[in-house]
């Protein structure tokens, strides 16, 4: 993944630097000729886009400029069980019964090279799988989905319709000379389609067909920076030639964009093919502005501490660098990480932008039951809060569609202004109101967390703890250090096993008192049509609260935008840091079911029959 974009924070005042040329680029920032940024490329236009602003208007321009990403499916943000490889289909279908059997949700499974037959793209192996629509219909019927990897080599094989089609209609990687150019992957030497060309893009997105047909959900891109494997050549010469759509270049000029093509034929095929539902697409490369298409996972990582440190630091950057949806293999690649490392990495990944297992063929098995009965028990309460919080992602997931701002976001992005925030690279924001400070340190049970300005509430004793300083929290193994901003109104739904179990019949607010306005948001819609942007299809409401000094306050729900009607008819809503019970509650827009104050935690329980606009006086 290449982005030749910087952003720089200086004093509050962020700047956003796109070089916008696809060659083979070097960034010197400072190392040799202190305070001069030095940027050069091999070759091509000088072209760059300057923004400033805050960090936050920065990334919105940016991504004005590149694009953003559109909404994913709901089950997107479930969690997600992958490895190299579930084969054959009966190792597929226990592992799918066992999630439900222990009562572990779970949405997605997907299925890595073997699949295929001998490695070749868009077909089964029928030993292994022989009756793709009929498993893939049981799987739907348990509730999950299934995502198939497709990688850009296409095998050299005179009996294979895609390397006959390819070389046919000349969509094919050529040297100068006209010779089709291969070289090793998986499936042994390979030719390799040019996506630069318009056409080839609409024959591989229309090569889905099959693979759609039969019921799978998604499709994961690999291998497209473009990866060989070790023969000859090791890489792709620059002197290979591309189409870049009509006009002609040589691979030096393709060859960091390759793989955001790849990913272009590939949604522009599922929408065209599947038009009632939304594209998924799982990307390793790509180049700036690939939001538009694709997701992103970081690659092949190993299972240590040091690349868990490493996952937020990645998606960190990565979200400023527009990809506001990025993420790594959730307990390591290569080798196996062992109970605690795998406990550690499973909590901060439920506060990822999406949540996926995978590993290694030949590694140790990941999945959320390998490592015991307590690792099990801890795991399933964090992918439980994970469903718990569906509809808070799935805001912050239509945020990045709409500003390009990432799910995971540095802690300066709230307070531009705090310096001391700049360069904690171990903690991180999720969407408007989550404060993350996972555990990655092996043997840790406490952690030392900064907090930026203002009230903050640690989300499981609800203590309230001001800001602008550091503070120490324990963190048991079964503990991920969480924190709420306060004034913040998060929604959350019931658990489920997979994300359309049933219909959310009770919308659960949890609002946290402070002092002052705040304004939390909340993007509804039916979790799966395209045409969610037309006015029917979805509503955004506005959680606007207003506290005084001595408590006393109201809550406001304003429906914004849209006319969208979710199942539920119900709104539980539990104020968490009163002081004391409040000396009366009112309610207009809809009926007040019960309410009770608790006085040991202190929490306000209500519960309200409106559904949408309502009006709350605490007294
Ligand atoms: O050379 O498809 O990053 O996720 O399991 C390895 C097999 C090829 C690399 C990917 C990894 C995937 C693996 N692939």
């Amino acid at each position: 993944m290449s982005i030749p974009f910087l952003v720089s924070l200086v004093d509050g005042k962020a700047a956003g630097l796109f070089f916008d040329n696809s060659y083979r680029s070097w960034v010197d920032l400072g190392a040799s000729k202190p305070g001069t940024l030095e940027y050069r490329a091999l070759k091509g236009e000088f072209r760059l886009y300057v923004m400033v602003g805050t960090p936050q208007t920065v990334l919105e321009r940016y991504t004005e400029l590149t694009g953003r990403m559109s909404l994913l499916p709901l089950w997107a943000l479930g969690f997600q069980q992958s490895r190299w490889s579930y084969v054959p289909q009966s190792r597929l279908l226990e592992i799918a019964r066992t999630f439900r059997e222990r009562r572990i949700p779970c949405d997605a499974l997907y299925l890595d090279i073997d699949y295929m037959d001998g490695f070749r793209c868009f077909t089964w192996n029928r030993k292994h799988f022989p009756n793709p629509p009929q498993m893939l219909a049981d799987l739907h019927a348990q509730g999950f989905k299934v995502v198939t990897i497709i990688d850009p080599g296409i095998k050299i094989d005179p009996a294979y319709e895609v390397y006959q089609d390819g070389l046919a209609w000349k969509y094919l990687l050529t040297y100068p000379d006209g010779e089709p150019f291969n070289a090793p992957v998986w499936p042994g030497d390979c030719h390799f389609p040019d996506f630069s060309d318009p056409q080839v893009r609409q024959w591989w997105g229309d090569n889905h067909q099959g693979l759609l047909e039969d019921g799978v959900d998604g499709i994961w891109n690999d291998m497209n920076e473009i990866a060989l494997i070790t023969g000859f050549p090791r890489q792709v010469p620059d002197m290979v030639t591309h189409s870049k759509e009509g006009q002609g270049a040589d691979h030096a000029e393709i060859h960091n964009v390759y793989g955001l093509l790849m990913t272009r034929a590939c949604k522009e095929g599922q929408q065209r093919l599947r038009p009632d539902r939304r594209p998924f697409l799982l990307t390793r490369s790509g180049w700036a502005g690939v939001q538009r298409y694709s997701i992103h996972w970081t690659g092949d990582n190993n299972s240590t501490w040091q690349h868990l440190a490493l996952h937020v630091q990645m998606v960190l950057t990565l979200g400023i660098s527009g990809i506001a949806m990025a993420s790594a293999d959730i307990g390591g690649f290569s080798g196996g990480p062992g109970p605690e490392l795998y406990t550690r990495w499973m909590q901060a990944g439920a506060f990822m932008p999406f949540y996926r297992v995978h590993s290694m063929k030949g590694s140790p098995n990941q999945e959320p039951w390998s490592f015991g009965t307590q690792v099990e028990k801890i795991c399933r309460k964090y992918i439980e809060l994970r469903y718990r919080l569906l509809p808070y992602s799935y805001t912050a997931m239509w945020q990045a569609s709409q500003s390009g701002a990432p799910l995971v976001r540095p802690l300066f992005w709230a307070n531009p202004e705090d310096t001391r925030a700049y360069s904690i690279q171990d903690q991180y924001l999720y969407g408007d109101a989550f404060l993350v400070a996972p555990v990655i340190t092996q043997g840790a049970t406490q952690r030392v967390v900064y907090l930026p300005d203002g009230l903050w509430f640690n989300f499981w004793t609800n203590e309230s703890i001001p800001g602008g300083q550091m503070v120490s929290v324990d963190a048991p193994l079964d503990s991920l250090p969480l924190f709420v901003r306060g004034g913040a109104v998060i929604p959350l739904w019931p658990v489920q096993q997979y994300t359309s179990e049933k219909p959310v019949e009770t919308l659960e607010l949890q609002v946290y008192i402070t002092a002052g306005n705040t304004t939390s948001q909340l993007y509804e819609d039916d979790g799966s049509s395209p045409n969610y942007d037309s006015p029917e299809a979805h509503r955004l409401s506005e959680f606007i609260l207003q506290v005084n000094q001595d408590g006393s306050g109201s809550l406001r729900r304003v429906i914004r935008q849209g006319g969208y009607t979710p199942a539920y008819s119900h709104q539980k809503i539990r104020v968490i840091g009163l002081k004391s019970a409040p000396s009366g509650v009112e309610l207009a827009g809809g009926k007040l079911l019960s309410q009770g104050y608790d006085t040991a935690t202190g929490i306000l329980h209500l519960e309200i029959d409106a559904t949408g606009n309502f009006e709350l006086l605490l007294e």
